[in-house]
C-alpha cells in the first residue's frame, strides 16, 4: 500500500509553518546546513525483510495483523517506509524465508518502489523441511564434513539468488558455538569454519563483499565460533580483501565500547556493514536509539571520522542495515522510529567540529573534547532531517502520517488479521 501523493502534500502543507520556524532557527546556527542536507538525503538504510512481521520471543508471539504474506508484500511495506521517509531505499533479504522464485519480477517490484537489494542473508541456524543434515551442533564448524558442505552450498545458493537481484554482498551470521565446556575443540571449530568461509569466499563475484557477523552469545551460551570483533577480524583478514566484519549493535558483552571497535575496524579497512538496533541486556533487537541514544551518536561520530579519514562515501561504502524484532509494536512504526534515530545520530555526527576536537585532544583538554561532542549531541537536528526528507518528496512527520492514514488498519483489511510473515 502506498499513500497518495496529494495526501503527503496536504500533510506537509499543514505542518509547513512550524517546520519553517524550527528549520530557520537551526540553519541560522549551523554554517554547513546545505552540505548536511545533501548528505542526509543521500543516506539510505536497508530494511531487513524479517523485521516486517511480529517477532515474538520463545515464550510467545502476539501478531498485530496485516503482516506481509509474500516477498512482494514485504517489498511493498519497505516501499511505503521509503515513500514516507525517503531514507529506506534498500531491502535486505533472507534465504530461505524470501526465496525469489521469479527474480526478474521481484526486481521489477523493488524498482517500482525505488528500492535496491542490500546484503543477502543466509540461514544455517535452523533446519529446513527436507534438509539432509541437521545444524543442531553447528554448520560451518561441524565435526561432520557433510554438514559443513551442506552449509557451504546453501551460502553459495544465497549468492546466486543475490546475483539475480543485483545485490552485492552476503552476510554470514553463524549460530555455531557450544553450550558446555568440553563440547567443542575451539581450534577445530575455527579451522572448519575458516575452510567453509574460504569456499564461500571463492564463490563471490568480483564486485561482491562478504560480511562476517559476530555475536557474543545465543543460541549457544558457552562459546560462539564467531564470538567477537577480534574473531570476525581474524576470519576477514584470512579470507582476503572482499571479506569484512559486520557490527550488530546487540551482539556485544555488556558495556563494550562499540564506538572504539568501529573506529579500529574502519582504520583497518575491515568494517563492512552494520546491523542497527538497541539493547538493554543482549541481542534484544529493540528500536534503534530507544535505550542508548548517546552511544548511537558516539558510534556515528567514529563512523564519520573514520570514513572521512579513508575518503569513503558515507552512503555506499558500508552496508547500513537495521536488524530488529518487534514484540509489542507495529513493525512499520518501529522501523520508522529506527530510521529516524539513525538519521538524527548521523546528522549530529556531521555537526561535530572535528578540527576543534582534534586540537582539544592534542592539548589533553578533556573538558573541551567532551563539550564538543555533547554540543553536537544536544543539538536538536530533527528539523534538518525533516527538511532533507521534505526535499526528497517524503513526509515531514512520517509516523504521524502513517497513523492518520490508518495504514495498519488498511493492511489488515487487505491482508487479513491472521497473516504471518516468514522470519524470526
Ligand atoms: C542474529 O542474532 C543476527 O543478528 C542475524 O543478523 C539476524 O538476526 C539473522 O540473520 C536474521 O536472519
Ligand atoms: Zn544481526
Ligand atoms: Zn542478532
Amino acid at each position: 500500500m502506498l499513500i497518495e501523493k496529494y495526501k503527503i502534500a496536504e500533510h506537509n502543507d499543514a505542518l509547513m509553518a512550524t517546520h519553517r520556524r524550527a528549520f530557520d532557527y537551526i540553519a541560522g546556527e549551523i554554517p554547513q546546513t546545505t552540505e548536511i542536507l545533501q548528505r542526509l538525503a543521500a543516506f539510505q538504510v536497508g530494511i531487513p525483510s524479517w523485521a516486517l512481521g511480529t517477532g515474538g520471543t520463545r515464550f510467545g508471539r502476539f501478531p498485530g495483523g496485516g503482516e506481509p504474506r509474500s516477498l512482494e508484500e514485504k517489498i511493498e511495506d519497505v516501499g511505503l517506509l521509503h515513500q514516507l521517509n525517503q531514507s529506506s531505499g534498500a531491502i535486505s533479504l533472507h534465504i530461505p524465508w524470501d526465496v525469489p522464485s521469479n527474480a526478474a519480477h521481484i526486481k521489477a517490484v523493488a524498482a517500482q518502489h525505488g528500492l535496491r537489494f542490500d546484503a543477502m542473508n543466509s540461514n544455517t541456524f535452523q533446519d529446513q523441511p527436507g534438509q539432509q543434515h541437521s545444524y543442531k551442533f553447528g554448520s560451518l564448524q561441524h565435526v561432520n564434513k557433510a554438514v559443513r558442505k551442506q552449509a557451504v552450498e546453501h551460502n553459495i545458493e544465497v549468492i546466486r539468488h543475490g546475483v539475480e537481484l543485483g545485490s552485492e554482498a552476503l552476510t554470514v551470521w553463524l549460530s555455531d558455538g557450544s553450550c558446555f565446556p568440553g563440547q567443542l575443540n575451539f581450534r577445530h571449530a575455527f579451522q572448519n569454519t575458516l575452510e567453509g568461509l574460504q569456499e564461500i569466499y571463492a564463490a563471490l563475484p568480483d564486485n561482491w563483499k562478504v560480511f562476517v557477523e559476530y555475536k557474543a552469545a545465543e543460541p549457544n551460551f558457552y562459546s560462539t565460533t564467531v564470538g567477537d570483533w577480534g574473531q570476525s577480524l581474524l576470519y576477514a583478514n584470512k579470507l582476503g580483501p572482499k571479506a569484512y566484519s559486520l557490527v550488530d549493535l546487540g551482539h556485544h558483552l555488556p558495556n563494550a565500547n562499540i564506538e572504539q571497535i568501529v573506529s579500529l575496524l574502519l582504520m583497518e579497512g575491515k568494517l563492512g556493514g552494520f546491523h542497527f538496533n538497541d539493547s538493554k541486556f543482549g541481542d534484544d533487537d529493540l528500536t534503534v536509539g530507544s535505550i542508548k541514544p548517546y552511544q548511537l551518536f558516539l558510534i556515528f561520530n567514529e563512523l564519520v571520522d573514520g570514513m572521512d579519514a579513508r575518503g569513503m562515501n558515507h552512503n555506499t561504502d558500508l552496508g547500513w542495515m537495521i536488524d530488529a524484532s518487534h514484540n509489542v509494536k507495529d513493525p512499520l512504526e518501529d522501523l520508522l522510529q529506527s530510521v529516524e534515530a539513525i538519521m538524527i545520530s548521523y546528522a549530529q555526527a556531521l555537526l561535530v567540529d572535528r578540527k576543534k576536537l582534534l586540537a582539544a585532544q592534542q592539548d589533553n583538554d578533556v573538558v573541551t573534547a567532551q563539550e564538543i561532542l555533547q554540543q553536537a549531541f544536544r543539538t536538536d537536528v530533527r528539523p534538518l532531517v525533516a527538511a532533507a526528507r521534505l526535499q526528497a518528496g517524503g513526509a515531514l512527520q512520517p509516523l504521524a502520517l502513517y497513523r492518520s492514514e490508518k495504514v495498519r488498519a488498511n493492511l489488515v483489511q487487505q491482508r487479513g488479521l491472521k497473516t504471518m510473515a516468514t522470519g524470526l
